[in-house]
């Protein structure tokens, strides 16, 4: 299961752009430019693209409040995120929910969800639904580990077992709910250890290499495509800044954070690898760098040029249109 040098880069091309975009939204959410919630995903990119990659086309994705970050691993445009975090009609749902609401439903990704675990059990009915018409897509859902302590997830991992569904189950652990860390909220040492009651496979990894995730999502689609039904992955990271822009975090231990952002940054580490492989040399980095910032930028004034949603239009999408034709 070697990758090619072209989807090396790719992987790296899509873990920066995540990480550029957060920085530019983070800053414009500072400066006072933007209202409603950013929640940051830095450190947990490995997860999104290592996860995203592994799967087809025709699968479907599920994403969270954290969620923009898949969106960009899927390949939805930048332009339209930047859109929707400022309420522009350009936006990916025609800004009319925010960031924390994304939908790209021509990649595979038909909502996400700011209700922490909501979206598992509606993950669940989509692989019922792939079951049920026989369409071979997996589908994969991601939520943090706070979710996991959500009567959803059980439900869901229990209906899924039954009716040995279609899905991946991915908990990106980033080692805090909200202000919560792990070790306050669950006693458990190992997520993956849930799948257990469940009679589900389960598996923690490092979920700061995305090559390890990519392989490990990558097994768990094949195996679930011959009909072995759902799997339990936890992946382990850290979220390396606050739980949302404005957020300081300081309910964590001294150091800790720094620690983690010195050591521990998926982005970092993927890219000495790079190096080391020979896949990329530093200049060749730099570039894609810069054309990554700078696709950034005109995402930021794309949205900022983009027009406000009429007000006359608010219960547009609300219901089915109806179908003159
Ligand atoms: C049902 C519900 N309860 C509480 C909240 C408030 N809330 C938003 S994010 C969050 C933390 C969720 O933690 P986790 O599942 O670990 O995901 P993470 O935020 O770490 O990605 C909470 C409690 C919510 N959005 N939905």
């Amino acid at each position: 299961m070697d990758l090619n040098k072209q989807k090396k880069i790719k992987i790296f091309k899509s873990m920066f752009k995540i990480r550029e975009f957060e920085d530019v939204v983070k800053q414009i959410y500072r400066d006072g430019k933007l209202k409603g919630h950013l929640q940051t995903c830095q450190g947990q990119e490995a997860m999104e693209v290592g996860a995203i990659e592994a799967l087809s086309k025709e699968d479907i994705v599920f994403s969270n409040h954290r969620g923009h970050g898949h969106y960009l691993a899927r390949g939805t445009s930048s332009k339209k995120i930047m859109a929707e975090f400022y309420g522009k009609v350009t936006g990916t749902n025609q800004g009319r929910s925010g960031g924390m609401y994304l939908v790209d439903a021509k990649r595979g990704m038909p909502v996400a969800s700011g209700i922490v675990g909501g979206n598992i059990c509606v993950a669940t009915g989509s692989a019922l639904a792939s079951k049920i018409k026989k369409d071979n897509r997996v589908t994969l859902s991601f939520f943090g580990d706070g979710a996991t302590n959500i009567g959803f997830f059980h439900e869901a991992l229990n209906m899924a077992s039954l009716w040995n569904l279609p899905i991946i189950f991915l908990c990106e652990n980033n080692q805090y709910a909200e202000a919560t860390k792990r070790e306050q909220h669950q006693k458990i040492k190992k997520i993956s250890d849930r799948a257990i009651s469940y009679t589900i496979p389960g598996e923690t990894i490092d979920g700061i290499d995305v090559i390890k995730v990519y392989k490990t999502v990558k097994k768990a689609v094949e195996k679930i495509r011959q009909g072995k039904g759902p799997v339990l992955i936890e992946c382990v990271a850290y979220r390396l800044a606050g739980h949302s822009a404005g957020d300081l975090g300081i309910y964590r231990p001294r150091g800790e954070e720094e620690e983690w952002n010195k050591i521990h940054d998926p982005i970092k580490k993927y890219k000495k690898k790079l190096l080391e492989e020979g896949i990329l040399t530093l200049l060749e980095i730099e570039k894609i760098e810069e054309k990554i910032q700078k696709e950034i930028k005109e995402a930021v004034k794309f949205a900022v040029e983009s027009e406000e949603p009429l007000a006359e239009s608010v219960g547009k999408y609300v219901y089915q249109e109806e179908d003159n034709e």
